[in-house]
């Protein structure tokens, strides 16, 4: 056999699987279904699959698109891409046919792979784009790309990559214009996990191990990376939720040593009576990010489980940037901070003048370090503007830094609201309600929300004689949007305040319609 942990092999998945425990038929996954998968099993799909991707005959580079929902078969398909050194891109399910469209269009895929229920569809975009291969996977464990796999080797010598060679590829929407594709290299992602790995203290097998609760879904950085590549860098156990279900969720806490959540779980988390000190007892780390975690949030936790919650930041463009600190020797865990730079990390904030920013004066946060991704697939232009002269990329938060290195993000200033742990440009929104007929223009803000964090809302103007109904706006938009993007209120108004340059005041509009 082929030898998995040559060193002079960066490509993300060798390192991975060189944490494998030495016993391979231990338990790597449990399902909320009750289906067990040991490393063994991890070992050989994701050596079928591989070998399924090769047996395609596919350039060096190609893109594997997968829009399917979350199973463990989904995280292999992952894995196998990174070890037959193909790129992946995962796309989140909400996403719909002109979103889907646009997505295959810009990335050129060379696979793609989808529910059986959306390959009518899914298959017709990418036929149409020129991609050669669609495979279908389902969450019952049936679909063409396991049919297919099932007659390859369990063999597969791991695709030799550099640390700059692309592992993936993650779409982000913009502030104007369409989404762009981030591109993430083997090297990115792996510091990345290494950093984390140290910083929040994963325990070894001898020091009791760890396990991981995966309640996320795997198309964004948060449950796809840091969840997947830091209990698989440990050789950790994840008990796998295909879905978040708080009540599960804490039925299975005293299995469990770690969890990761947008500030939405942890709200829904709360709201159960059954999320006791007794039942986080066993709980080693609860880590939150994505979203700001409100001071509440953090407060309530703290006093009915007795833990505290590590806030931690990124991007997709960054992975991980900013930790508060596990180690209680490095500080204590501050409730509505973000924590250090990570280590390898160099973030600064720089006033408007470009100037470094006095400690605890507000600046754009900007960020250098081995986890920053390549660029915007296709986008030079863009990516250039995104970095300064000197190589910061220019995150679009808004922040400051104590005088101990605690970073606080205190707004953004690109346009963005997050729902639920999910980016919706409003920008976007906008150009999809000024197209409806009988809207001459559209304001779309981000007010705050118990649930969601902020949720989205539309201000919209009709067209002299046009009539307009908020319900059919909302109804037109879903029948076209990924769903967490539809704004969740709709009003339409005479006018929409303005600044003296003409622009709307999007500040005016929140504080009128914000509560
Ligand atoms: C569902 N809906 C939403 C959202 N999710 N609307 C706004 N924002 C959302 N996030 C819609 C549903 O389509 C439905 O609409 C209605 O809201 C109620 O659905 P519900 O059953 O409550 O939703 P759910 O299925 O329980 O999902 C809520 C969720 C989910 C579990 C919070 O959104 C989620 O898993 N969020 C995590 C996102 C995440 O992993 N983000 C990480 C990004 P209707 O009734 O009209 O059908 S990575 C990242 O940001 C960076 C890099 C980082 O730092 O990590
Ligand atoms: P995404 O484009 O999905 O990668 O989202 C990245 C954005 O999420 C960041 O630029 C921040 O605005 C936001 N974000 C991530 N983690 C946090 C956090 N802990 N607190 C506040 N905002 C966060």
């Amino acid at each position: 056999m082929q030898n998995i942990t040559s060193p002079s092999n960066d490509n993300l998945f060798a390192a991975l699987r060189a944490a494998f425990p030495l016993l391979l038929d231990e338990v790597a996954v449990e399902t909320d279904n009750g289906l067990t998968y040991s490393w063994r099993d991890l070992e050989r799909a994701t050596a079928m699959m591989a070998n399924l991707l090769d047996s395609l005959g596919l350039p060096d580079g190609s893109r594997i698109a997968v829009q399917v929902d979350k199973s463990v078969e989904a995280m292999v398909l992952y894995l196998a891409t990174l070890r037959a050194g193909y790129v992946f891109l995962p796309l989140n399910t909400a996403y719909q046919s002109a979103e889907i469209e646009y997505f295959i269009g810009n990335a050129e895929p060379a696979v793609v792979v989808c529910t059986g229920q959306n390959f009518g569809w899914i298959s017709k975009i990418a036929f149409k784009a020129g991609t050669q291969h669609v495979f279908t996977l389902n969450d019952d464990r049936t679909g063409s790309l396991l049919d297919r796999a099932a007659h390859c080797s369990d063999q597969h010598p791991v695709a030799v990559r550099h640390a700059d060679d692309l592992a993936a590829i993650l779409y982000t929407s913009g502030t104007t214009g369409r989404s762009k594709g981030a591109m993430l290299t083997h090297g990115n992602l792996l510091s990345n996990a290494r950093v984390l790995k140290d910083y929040w203290g994963w325990r070894s097998a001898e020091e009791g191990g760890d396990v991981l609760i995966h309640a996320l879904p795997i198309f964004h950085v948060h449950g796809l990376f840091v969840a997947i590549h830091g209990a698989l860098l440990n050789g950790s156990k994840m008990i796998w939720l295909s879905k978040f279900d708080p009540k599960l969720v804490i039925k299975k806490l005293p299995e469990a040593t770690v969890f990761m959540g947008v500030p939405t779980l942890y709200v829904r988390l709360l709201a159960e009576p059954g999320l006791t000190a007794e039942a986080a007892r066993h709980m080693r780390l609860f880590i939150a990010g994505s979203a700001p975690l409100l001071i509440e949030t953090f407060t309530e936790w703290q006093e009915r489980t007795g833990h505290t919650i590590l806030e931690r930041y990124g991007m997709s463009e960054t992975a991980m940037l900013t930790s508060n600190p596990y180690d209680e020797t490095d500080g204590e865990r501050r409730g509505g901070t973000v924590g250090f730079a990570l280590p390898g990390v160099s973030l600064r904030v720089q006033d408007e003048a470009g100037q470094a920013a006095a400690v605890g004066e507000i600046g754009d946060i900007q960020v250098k370090g081995p986890n920053v991704f390549q660029g915007y697939w296709r986008m030079p232009e863009k990516t250039a503007e995104e970095f300064t002269a000197d190589g910061y990329f220019k995150t679009g938060d808004v922040g400051k830094i104590d005088a101990l290195g605690y970073v606080t993000i205190v707004g953004r200033s690109k346009d963005l609201i997050i729902s639920g742990g999910y980016n919706v440009y409003p920008a976007e929104i906008e150009g999809y309600i000024n197209e409806l007929s009988g809207v001459i223009e559209s304001a779309v803000i981000g007010i705050p929300h118990a649930d969601f964090g902020e949720i989205g809302v539309a201000v919209v103007i009709a067209k002299p004689g046009a009539s307009l109904d908020p319900v059919q706006i909302i109804a037109s938009l879903k029948s076209k949007l990924a769903n967490f993007k539809v704004p969740k209120q709709c009003f339409v108004v005479e006018v929409l305040p303005r600044n003296t340059m003409g622009k709307v005041q999007k500040n005016v509009l929140r504080a009128q319609y914000g509560c």
